[in-house]
């Protein structure tokens, strides 16, 4: 049997044969449903999520280019809204491909990847006026049975060098964020954006657990190969291997999620928890011509 896979002129989903989805909005490449074989949804969004290209989807996995969060004393990027405007573009969807492999009793489908492009000529006037460069991004999506993987290829299509962030700012869906932890961050430094001032400290050397707002920029440690995992009661959720993605993000609004207009319901943050991959830390130069590959791979 074959990956069904079907694609509106907003959406493209696909089904594997073993019964995991994936679902995704052109607006912003944004992964919006990820379902486990059971049918179970392994990503958090917002009950009240805009989703109709108005404005960037709370929840799922939106991404954040060429700029995280807003970098007023980096020029280039300074005119950008908050995360960069990947996740406000539409993007085109450039097709699929779909891999067998032996382990599949019924030697079906076992894998779909699905690409899709942006470039500045599909950039509104605002995105180009804001940051007046010539690039092609190419957002692969990788379902399989054992997980998500989500690879950005990132080139640099002008004469001359310009530099960005990267971040895949991913919503994962927990049922107590009082019962998770999350480990492979060990002695890592971070930086603590909740703190006042900013502060950069050493995470301690147990699991990190969530018990307010959190807002924290990882440099884990053990490099991107070394896997973050995300457990809830002693139980393995999910595990992320990072390529060249050196940062791992770990957000809850907790309680101030009350005032985040689309964030719902206002409790929600007990359901959700974002442990991000990216490249945030600095700015990653692309030389006229060049290009960078970025990803993670999310195992359940
Ligand atoms: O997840 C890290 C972060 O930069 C937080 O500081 C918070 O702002 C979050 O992104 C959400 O940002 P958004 O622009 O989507 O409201």
């Amino acid at each position: 049997p074959q990956v069904n896979i079907t694609h509106s002129n907003s959406t493209v989903s696909a089904v594997l044969p073993t019964g995991e989805s994936v679902e995704i909005l052109l607006y912003g490449a944004t992964i919006t449903s990820w379902k486990d074989a059971a049918g179970d949804e392994k990503l958090w969004l917002s009950e009240k999520a805009v989703t109709d290209g108005t404005k960037a989807v709370r929840g799922g996995i939106p991404l954040v280019f060429p700029v995280f969060g807003t970098a007023p004393d980096h020029e280039a990027t300074s005119k950008l809204p908050q995360h960069g405007f990947a996740r406000t573009s539409t993007w085109e969807f450039l097709g699929k491909s779909t891999s067998e492999s032996s382990e599949t009793k019924d030697g079906g489908d076992s894998s779909v990847k699905l690409d899709f492009g942006l470039s500045d000529a599909e950039l509104s006037e605002e995105s180009k006026k804001a940051w007046p460069y010539s690039f092609g991004l190419i957002y692969s999506v990788t379902l399989s049975k054992d997980g998500l993987t989500t690879t950005m290829l990132v080139r640099n299509e002008g004469e001359t060098s310009w530099d960005f962030q990267l971040l895949m700012h991913s919503y994962l869906r927990i049922s107590d964020i009082s019962a998770v932890s999350v480990t492979g961050l060990e002695s890592s430094s971070y930086v603590d954006k909740v703190a006042s001032p900013i502060s950069t400290t050493t995470s301690p050397d147990g699991p990190v657990k969530i018990t307010g707002k959190t807002d924290r920029v990882y440099t884990p440690a053990g490099g991107p190969s070394a896997p973050v995992a995300i457990s809830e009661g002693g139980k393995k959720k999910f595990s992320i291997v990072r390529d060249n993605l050196n940062e791992v993000v770990v957000w809850n609004p907790w309680v101030d999620a009350k005032s985040i207009g689309d964030f719902a319901p206002a409790d929600g943050y007990k359901q959700m928890i974002c442990v991000e991959s990216g490249a945030v830390k600095g700015w990653q130069k692309l030389e006229a011509g060049e290009t960078w590959e970025g990803g993670q791979i999310i195992g359940v």
